[in-house]
């Protein structure tokens, strides 16, 4: 009997807050048929419907720093679980931790699966200022709304989510990508990292 297989390519999409992540994931998702799972899109949600994990979530969203590492997991696994009959996902805005990624191993390992690639959008913190006030302006997004509160996330990001570049280094599954340019050429940046796979 031929073994199941699932989950076969796995991508963490990296990158500080306002590389452009979700942007680029709508387009990697159709392109590989995989299911995009974007933490901060799953919080926001539950912040919309006002459930106990929005507004716990809430708290902390919007000083710009993250989430627990618990509550976040757990939802990831919940989200994981949800999709059993996938080929694959794009994480995206997860792991920001090193106890995140070390769940997101345990999780894929308990399914016979493992991480592919992290790739990662690489942009100066100017730009990505520039680019979080500029969605500030529409989104509504309480965390874009103020410029202290968006250099508070790059600091998060530094202090708590950068170095997980070493952890997927020393996997040899790291690889940074300029995030700066056109969305189209971004894309196909990204597409020729993930092709070769
Ligand atoms: P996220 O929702 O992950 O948000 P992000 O980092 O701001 O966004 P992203 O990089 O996806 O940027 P985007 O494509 O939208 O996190 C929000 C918060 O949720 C966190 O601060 C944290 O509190 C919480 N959270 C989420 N995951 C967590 C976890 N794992 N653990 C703990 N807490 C967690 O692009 C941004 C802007 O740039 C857009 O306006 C876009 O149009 C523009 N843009 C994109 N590409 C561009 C390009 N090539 N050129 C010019 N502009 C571009």
């Amino acid at each position: 009997q031929i073994k199941e297989t699932k989950f076969m390519t796995n991508l963490v999409l990296f990158g500080p807050p306002g590389a452009g992540k979700g942007t680029q994931a709508e387009f990697l998702k159709t392109k590989y048929n995989l299911v995009h799972i974007s933490t901060g899109d799953v919080f926001r949600f539950n912040i919309k419907n006002e459930t106990a994990l929005g507004m716990l979530a809430k708290s902390y969203m919007d000083k710009g720093e993250l989430v627990p590492d618990q509550v976040t997991i757990d939802m990831l696994n919940a989200e994981v679980e949800k999709n059993a009959t996938a080929k694959g996902f794009i994480f995206d805005g997860f792991p920001r931790t090193n106890a995140q990624a070390e769940a997101l191993d345990a999780l894929l390992e308990s399914k016979d699966s493992s991480i592919s690639a992290m790739v990662a959008l690489e942009v100066d913190d100017e730009i990505l200022v520039k680019r979080l006030i500029g969605r500030g302006k529409t989104s509504g997004r309480a965390d874009d709304a103020d410029e202290s509160i968006i250099r508070n996330r790059i600091k998060e990001y530094y202090d708590k989510t950068a170095i997980l570049k070493d952890y997927y280094s020393a996997q040899n599954k790291y690889y940074g990508v300029d995030g700066v340019g056109s969305v189209e050429d971004i894309t196909v940046r990204l597409s020729s990292v993930i092709d070769k796979l």
